[in-house]
């Protein structure tokens, strides 16, 4: 076998999705869920690129996600909307109650959609980008399960819980930032365990509390917020806010429920729009012209904004394709030829 494969992004789409539903996932499950892991491989967003289709399909196998449950929109025209996914996959839940969402922010200033009973493993750009593609700003939040030691502590308690951001910019790729709240991703621990490689130290303790670089060690161990106590406290907002708050799981409550991190985790999600013209209204200034200010400062720094490798990332793969290892595309052919048996 050669060294790399290369795929377009159709192509891999059309994989993806036939692994899917040889799996039992409805047509529109697998079609939301092979574009938003193909997005991730197009975008050089490893983490949560194809390597996440085998945990999809263990979380199926076990049982403890929906393979066809139709999302349902709860709507009271008020700012708060829900989605109820029926403990299926988030993305046919986030794609119902998106456009709803900003139309609400559109027409209020601010609104709100909370997605309940989801399996949610998925990276939040995708969602964020939609949104300021319709217009509007958008900051989406959920919990995961617990992998992560508060600031301080040394037992998983925390998620990783991700945070994201995108402002609608005229002309050209919105600016947009989706981060863990732990130092790196769970994914990118499994990735640096795959490859046999050492963690940068700083990121997770062993199971006694002890710094580790081993990610075997890591994941029986903790992983550690971002920035100490800061990213502690984000990460407990989060628990908050698109857990207690919204009726859903915390990242305790999902590791109980789910029993293992081996699986997707089900939970909620909270996802907040707003218009930049309706809270600019009357006031001086165009909020886009000097979000474009602060973009040209930052950049004029020599710094470069957050999504810029992503987005040129995205360039290349539309031109050329995507790259797969040999390792990666002899698991995609032997999920596809297996389906459900080729995981435990
Ligand atoms: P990274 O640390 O790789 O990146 C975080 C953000 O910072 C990105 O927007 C990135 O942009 C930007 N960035 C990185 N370096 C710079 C720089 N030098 N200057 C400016 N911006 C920069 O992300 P994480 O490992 O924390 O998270 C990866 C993904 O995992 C996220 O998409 C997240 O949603 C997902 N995730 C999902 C979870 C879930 O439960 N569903 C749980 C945890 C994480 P760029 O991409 O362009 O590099
Ligand atoms: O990479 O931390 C992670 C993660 C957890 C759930 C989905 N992704």
């Amino acid at each position: 076998m050669s060294e790399t494969v290369i795929l377009g992004v159709e192509a891999l789409t059309g994989r993806a999705e036939a692994i899917f539903r040889k799996a039992g996932l409805s047509s529109r499950h697998a079609a939301a869920l092979a574009r938003v892991i193909v997005a991730g491989e197009r975008d050089g967003c490893k983490s949560h690129g194809i390597y996440r289709i085998e945990g999809c399909l263990r979380t199926l196998k076990a049982g403890k996600v929906s393979p066809d449950a139709e999302p349902i929109l709860h709507d009271d025209g008020s700012a708060v909307l829900r989605v109820a996914a029926g403990g299926a996959f988030s993305c046919t839940a986030f794609e119902l109650g998106a456009p709803v969402l900003a139309e609400r922010a559109k027409r209020l200033g601010l609104a709100a959609l909370a997605i309940n009973d989801c399996t949610h493993f998925s990276a939040l750009w995708p969602e964020v980008e939609v949104l300021t593609g319709m217009g509007v700003a958008a900051l989406a939040m959920c919990p995961s399960y617990s992998t992560v030691a508060p600031a301080g502590g040394s037992r998983p308690l925390l998620g990783t819980n991700p945070i994201a951001f995108g402002w609608p910019r005229p002309n050209q790729p919105p600016y947009v930032f989706d981060f863990a709240t732990s130092v790196a991703a769970r994914g990118e621990i499994e990735l640096h365990r795959r490859a046999g490689r050492a963690l940068p130290e700083g990121w997770a303790l062993d199971a006694e509390g002890e710094a580790t670089t081993d990610p075997e060690a890591a994941l029986s161990g903790a992983m550690l917020p971002f920035g100490g106590h800061k990213g502690s406290a984000i990460s407990t907002m989060i628990e908050l806010l698109a857990g207690a708050m919204i009726g859903d799981m915390t990242s305790s409550e999902a590791l109980d429920w789910l029993g293992t991190t081996a699986l997707a985790p089900r939970h909620g999600e909270l996802i907040l729009a707003f218009s930049p013209e309706r809270f600019a209204a009357g006031r001086p200034g165009d909020p886009f012209a000097r979000a474009e200010t602060l973009f040209e400062a930052i950049v004029g720094q020599g710094a470069r904004l957050p999504s810029q490798r992503r987005f040129a990332a995205r360039e290349k793969t539309m031109a050329h394709g995507i790259v797969l290892t040999a390792a990666e595309a002899g698991h995609l052919d032997r999920l596809e030829a297996q389906g459900l048996d080729a995981v435990s």
